[in-house]
């Protein structure tokens, strides 16, 4: 093992043999290290006469220089391997398709109440919002309904299995009146006191509750009000008001406006609103779209307003039936069951 030569081919082998580099640094021990071949090498140097030792000893130099050099070349060969290896484990398919979000979109029902917003803040109405889970008297009782009317029974209404604070049985909403009655209350204790009362003019939109589940009623519904209270504010107004918004919102002037009347317990007179379209598949037929009528004395009272000094309207519409009417939906049920290859055509 003291031929120089002999001594880089073994390290360069052992060097390539070695698969990982703290295998290559064991090698490294065995040529370069305390005990390696080339430093016994070296101390065998002082054995050999004068005149060898130079040779000799420059011939050990050179072998260390080759070996080191082998040794750095396969350090760099097994880092080039290791990044590789990582490379290709970690490959990216630059050209690949992204992956999309689908974008989502308005629901068809939010699109009607963002038209019904947009016409009835054209023309001058507020919109009110209020909470889903109601008292019995901003439901039932403010609206003028008899104590034992059905509409309280639980056949029609959610009963919520919880008192409020006063000790009262709580409901969902059956419909979006308690919203007007409470921006009415509002409305009138701000104003109080105040010689001349600006006029109500509010549309109160939002999602309502009823124990019905059929082909053309669903158990969460929405429904839209409206309300016009000011000095004299008459049936007159009323049509006016509402043949501008249906034949707004159906974008159509031919349309024909019917009120025929009716009863709630709320208004009085009352009138069912009925149209017909002048084309169409349901050409000439007569549609019931929404309830109308003078607001009762005794509604206006529970406002806290004086019924002999502030007079108006209320209407009240199904903004699902509307859809249903405008895109020409016949099953209700389809708005609410979430299936997107429904609900993405309306995008
Ligand atoms: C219908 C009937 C109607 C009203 C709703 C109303 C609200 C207040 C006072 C008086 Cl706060 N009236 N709302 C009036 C008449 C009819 O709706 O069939 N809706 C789909």
């Amino acid at each position: 093992m003291n031929d120089p030569d002999i001594l880089v081919q073994a390290a360069q082998a052992a060097f390539d043999a070695a698969p990982t580099p703290a295998e290559l640094e064991n090698a490294k021990a065995r040529f370069l290290g305390k005990a390696g071949a080339l430093t016994e090498a070296m101390k065998g140097l002082a054995a050999l006469p004068v005149e060898q030792k130079k040779a000799q000893g420059a011939a050990i130099n050179q072998a260390k220089q080759r070996i080191d050099a082998a040794l750095q070349a396969r350090r760099d060969a097994l880092a080039r391997a290791e990044l590789e290896r990582q490379l290709r484990a970690e490959a990216l398919d630059v050209t690949l398709p992204g992956r999309r979000r689908g974008s989502g979109g308005l629901h068809p029902v939010s699109r009607t109440l963002m038209r019904i917003e947009a016409i009835f803040r054209s023309m001058g109405f507020d919109v009110a919002d209020g909470p889903e889970i109601e008292t019995d008297w901003y439901s039932f009782t403010a609206l003028n309904n008899p104590e034992n009317h059905p509409a309280r029974s639980m056949q029609d209404t959610f009963y919520v299995d919880l008192k409020d604070a006063e000790g009262r049985w709580l409901n969902l909403r059956p419909h979006t009146s308690p919203m007007q009655v409470r921006y009415a209350q509002a409305h009138a204790q701000r104003h109080a006191g105040s010689g001349a009362m600006p006029e109500i003019r509010v549309i109160a939109p939002g999602r309502t509750y009823r124990v019905d589940s059929d082909a053309t009623h669903s158990p969460m519904f929405h429904q839209c009000e409206g309300l016009w209270i000011g000095e004299n504010i008459s049936f007159k107004d009323l049509k006016v008001v509402f043949t501008d918004f249906l034949r707004r919102f159906f974008e159509t002037d031919e349309l024909e406006v019917r009120f025929r009347p009716s009863f709630f317990p709320f208004t009085e007179p009352s009138a069912e609103i009925d149209i017909a379209f002048a084309g169409g598949p349901l050409k000439g037929r007569w549609l019931e779209v929404a309830g109308s009528g003078q607001v009762h004395p005794n509604v206006v009272r529970n406002y806290g307003l004086d019924p002999e000094r502030h007079i108006g309207f209320a209407f009240g519409m199904g903004p699902d039936r509307l859809t249903m009417l405008r895109y020409g939906v016949n099953d209700l049920r389809l708005f609410f069951d979430g299936d997107l290859r429904f609900l993405s055509q309306f995008q």
